[in-house]
């Protein structure tokens, strides 16, 4: 059965006019490891932690149409998008399983409030670059035109030297000026769009191409302090990235980095952490790595032991032709390629210490295929008594209707995530997450993680850990699925 609303009645949960406040007992464990006669031991001790959540649930105001395909009228719809078009359930009534709308759980900003800005190297307004992506049914074209067409993105930060050659006709909307002079501009744009649209709240997201990888050198970008020089000084190693992202840094503003390059070096985080302001990233989890995510879980899961993972991808749009310069590529097989580790090392049965599958990634551009994606995985496993297992996946699918979803869940749960606070049982005062946002990590193919804090890839943890935070907000129990009422 699903209910489009609910509200928690309990002790540990007050409803104000401007938030929630909620009494969490967090079960956790201990781990201590001693040496008791002269041999190391393990011991995990259960322990509980009261924490104290309060969310503002004053909703900030950030900004239905159908179309004739060649099968039906269709509809639009948030399909692929978390937070608008999953559920999560609240519980079991005359032995039905109840679910509710995922954003239900936490009041979120409506997607279709969302007032949309932003920049690009070329200056093509959105209706024409609409009709060059190729994506969207014609009819949906031309409805969608006059709205547009008068949406033309302001100049961005443009260095060749971090996205491929291929790219250098688009760029003609270019700020000029030095590293320092290019984050201000940024900076007042952001402003000025504040101002003029009215909105209570901006998160920004790079949805721009991949670049490469930018050195990480001693003295340049390792620390705040360094990275703040290295602006003033004009060095050519700070990408275009990070200068936005130093600009949304500077004004208190979230930024998340939708692509797979190191946007956040090592100075970079710092100073978001210094400042408190969220960030998130990296690279958007759409389509192969989340089977990725999903299918190494359940097979080394259920002691199966993958031992080759090679995964294949064509495609023919812009973003295909930007990775297929070997710089970019690299960045994109970084993020691409660490995906298995956690579930890897998870399990010793299987895998010696520093033992790992071989693991491939490759992309090629083909330009006659456009937007529509084709994923060829083949994964081989070791199974019971010496006996090999071959999984092969091909899947076909428009890139950009997977990725555009996950923007917008990306921007509402960084904003959500804005308006929470919590407080542990011996911490004196509320304090927000820490700004660097591990609470995304299910829409991002490597995860950004405070230092010291582990790496999940694995989907179904990603998205127990997101559901089970906002639960908690609301005083509601982590989902545990065991059902002990029909035991
Ligand atoms: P795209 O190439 O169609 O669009 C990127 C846009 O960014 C272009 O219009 C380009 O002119 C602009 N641009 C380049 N450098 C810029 C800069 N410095 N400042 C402002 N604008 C700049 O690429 P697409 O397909 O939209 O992908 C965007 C990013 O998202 C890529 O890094 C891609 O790898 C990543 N991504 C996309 C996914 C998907 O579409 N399924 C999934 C995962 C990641
Ligand atoms: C080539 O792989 C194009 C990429 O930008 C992908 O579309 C994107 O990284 C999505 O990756 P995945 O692995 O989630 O499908």
């Amino acid at each position: 059965m699903f209910i489009e609303k609910f509200k928690v009645e309990s002790p540990n949960v007050k409803y104000t006019e401007d938030e929630i406040h909620s009494v969490y007992n967090y079960e956790t464990t201990e781990l201590v490891h001693e040496n008791k006669n002269g041999s190391y031991q393990w011991t995990v001790k259960p322990k509980t932690v009261q924490y104290e959540f309060k969310t503002d649930i004053r909703v900030p105001k950030l900004g239905g149409i159908s179309w004739a395909t060649k099968d039906k009228v269709q509809q639009a719809n948030y399909f692929g998008s978390l937070t608008q078009a999953s559920s999560i359930r609240v519980g079991s009534f005359n032995g039905e399983e109840i679910y509710a709308p995922f954003k239900s759980l936490l009041p979120m900003v409506n997607p279709d409030d969302i007032v949309f800005g932003g920049w690009d190297i070329s200056d093509m307004n959105l209706a024409d670059a609409m009709a060059r992506a190729k994506v969207f049914d014609i009819d949906l074209q031309k409805q969608l035109r006059p709205y547009m067409e008068s949406m033309v993105p302001l100049p961005g930060i443009y260095d060749p030297d971090f996205i491929a050659a291929n790219q250098g006709s688009r760029a003609n909307n270019v700020i000029k000026g030095t590293k320092k002079e290019q984050v201000q501009q940024i900076i007042k744009d952001i402003r000025e769009f504040k101002e003029k649209s009215k909105v209570d709240r901006v998160v920004v997201l790079w949805t721009a191409n991949t670049e490469r990888y930018s050195n990480i050198v001693v003295g340049l970008n390792d620390t705040m302090e360094n990275l703040l020089a290295a602006v003033e000084k004009d060095e050519s190693e700070i990408s275009p990235s990070t200068l936005y992202a130093l600009a949304c840094i500077y004004e208190n503003i979230p930024f998340i980095n939708g692509s797979p390059q190191n946007t956040f070096v090592p100075g970079l985080v710092d100073l978001a952490i210094k400042r408190n302001s969220l960030i998130g990233g990296d690279d958007f989890k759409s389509g192969q790595t989340k089977m990725k995510s999903v299918l190494v879980d359940f097979l080394v899961g259920a002691g199966i032991k993958p031992t080759s993972i090679v995964s294949y991808n064509h495609l023919g749009n812009n973003d295909g032709m930007n990775l297929s310069a070997p710089q970019t590529f690299r960045s994109k097989e970084i993020s691409k390629s660490n995906v298995v580790d956690d579930m890897v090392s998870s399990n010793g049965i299987l895998y010696e210490p520093g033992e790992h599958p071989d693991h491939v990634v490759v992309i090629k551009y083909v330009p006659y295929v456009g937007d529509s994606k084709r994923a060829m995985d083949e994964y081989t496993s070791e199974i019971f008594m010496g006996g090999k297992n071959t999984i092969v996946l091909h899947n076909t699918c428009e890139d950009s209707l997977l990725a555009a979803p996950i923007i917008l869940d990306l921007v509402l749960l960084a904003e959500l995530s804005t308006r929470i606070q919590l407080k542990g049982e011996a911490e004196g005062k509320f304090h927000s997450f820490h700004p660097v946002a591990t609470i995304l990590s299910y829409l991002t193919k490597a995860p950004l993680v405070p230092p010291g804090t582990p790496v999940v890839n694995a989907l179904s943890k990603q998205r127990a850990m997101l559901e089970n935070i906002l639960r908690a907000c609301v005083g509601l129990a982590p989902e545990n699925n065991m059902i002990l009422e029909y035991k």
